[in-house]
């Protein structure tokens, strides 16, 4: 089937597609602009409500570029969420594409650029990731200053030589540290996923300076900055990396750190966004 916004086609140009949801976007939400965009990943998802009231919500089916969500524990929803406080309007993804699910790069990013067209000044990239510090349980956010991306990957075509000093801003990360000053930071590595890394990656990724190791992020914080916006990471550490814990890896242990945690991330989330909107 040919359709003009079909990201597979390499003739297509990604970010027409990007304009062409965030026309669908205002249209379903009643909303010309959102200020903020929110992308929640694994554990975040009950933070959403504590944002403040969603005022509309849009099916990924009905947008140009998405895809229906693939990840048991994520919502395949976006909402028009009113910021509580501020007037202002928070487009919120409860679902991302990844890397993993093998539909290409422009998938992966289609939501950073379609947020960044809905003209969003600020992306708030959530994720739920293993740590390797062994001193941030399970259910502990931590702030991203910076990444490594495994993927060997870019989100970029073309000769856009895109500069990544201070990819992650930090203005955000004094914000959210105003909300919550026991807040860490740490550097997030993105492997390519799906499986979860061997004692040995994690060993290599603390060699190299990571602190977090996920499947997400980093390909969408680089492509959000090609789309002028300013970056927030926050990552909750459902689990302590391969080797660093005593027990293999399940998704299920995940989903449950995600839920013991949702009340805290929540609350950060949402001052967080009040005071950055
Ligand atoms: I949740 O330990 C979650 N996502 N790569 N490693 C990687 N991704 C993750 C992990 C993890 N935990």
């Amino acid at each position: 089937m040919n359709s003009p916004f079909d990201l597979d086609d390499p003739k297509t140009d990604p970010h027409a597609v990007a304009q062409a949801a965030a026309r669908v976007i205002a249209q379903r939400t009643d909303a010309e602009r959102h200020d903020i965009a929110v992308v929640l990943g694994s554990g975040w998802g009950g933070a959403a409500d504590l944002i403040g009231e969603t005022l509309a919500t849009v099916d990924h089916a009905d947008l140009p570029g998405f895809h229906p969500a693939a990840v048991a524990g994520h919502s395949g929803r976006i909402r028009s969420v009113a910021i509580a406080g501020t007037g202002r309007r928070a487009l919120v993804f409860g679902t991302r594409t990844h890397y993993y699910e093998g539909r290409g790069i422009r998938a992966v990013v289609h939501a950073v650029r379609s947020a960044g067209a809905a003209g969003a000044h600020t992306i708030v990239l959530t994720n739920g990731c293993g740590g390797l510090n062994p001193a941030w349980a399970p259910g502990t956010p931590v702030l991203i200053r910076d990444h490594l991306n495994l993927t060997a990957r870019s989100p970029i075509e073309g000769a856009d030589f895109l500069d990544l000093t201070d990819l992650y801003t930090l203005r955000l990360r004094e914000a959210a540290r105003e909300t919550d000053p026991r807040l860490e930071e740490g550097v997030y590595v993105q492997f390519p996923g799906p499986h979860y890394e061997t004692p040995a990656e994690v060993r290599m990724a603390k060699v190299l300076g990571g602190d977090l190791v996920g499947m997400s992020t980093a390909l969408e914080a680089i492509a959000a900055r090609q789309s002028g916006l300013d970056v927030l990471g926050i990552s909750l550490v459902t689990n302590l990396a391969a080797g660093i814990s005593d027990h293999p890896l399940r998704h299920d242990e995940v989903l449950e750190a995600g839920r013991a945690a949702a009340p805290r991330c929540g609350r950060l989330l949402a001052a967080v966004i009040e005071r950055i909107s």
